[in-house]
């Protein structure tokens, strides 16, 4: 093998080990935690416009939504400002919200993973007033 060869592939080797740690890095923007819009999901919730309005009665639609433990559920922000999907509850002993999405951006999407079941309320950190529940079982 030439130098050059080896030389160009230690290079590339170099660039796929930093962009693979990149890619994985858990302090990477939050924004990489969202998806674009995808329509392969098993459940769907749409954030709906106006959804920050206190007289909307139904900032995500469905509101109650019912799934199969092990179900995905994702949420579509098609509002214009950011909202959160937060537990209710938190973990026992004053542990952090079961889940929580942080800001979700407009037009973004944020999915999580009921593998127990249970009737999950949730709501946004931003919107406290914003209220919907996930029921899995
Ligand atoms: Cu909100």
């Amino acid at each position: 093998m030439s130098i050059e060869k080896i030389l160009t592939l230690s290079i590339i080797g170099t660039i796929l080990l930093t962009f693979g740690f990149l890619s994985n890095n858990p302090t990477s923007l939050p924004t990489a935690a969202f998806s674009q819009q995808n329509s392969g999901s098993s459940s769907a919730v749409i954030i709906t416009p106006g959804a920050a309005d206190e007289g909307n009665f139904e900032p995500f639609a469905p509101n109650a939504i019912n799934v199969m433990p092990g179900s995905t559920v994702s949420w579509t922000n098609e509002d214009s400002t950011e909202h959160t999907i937060t537990a209710n509850e938190g973990g026992s002993g004053g542990a952090p919200s079961l889940f929580d999405s942080g800001p979700i951006p407009p037009e973004m999407v944020w999915d999580n993973t009921f593998d127990s079941p249970g009737t999950f309320g949730y709501h946004c950190v931003i919107h406290p007033w914003m209220t919907g529940r996930v029921m899995v079982g």
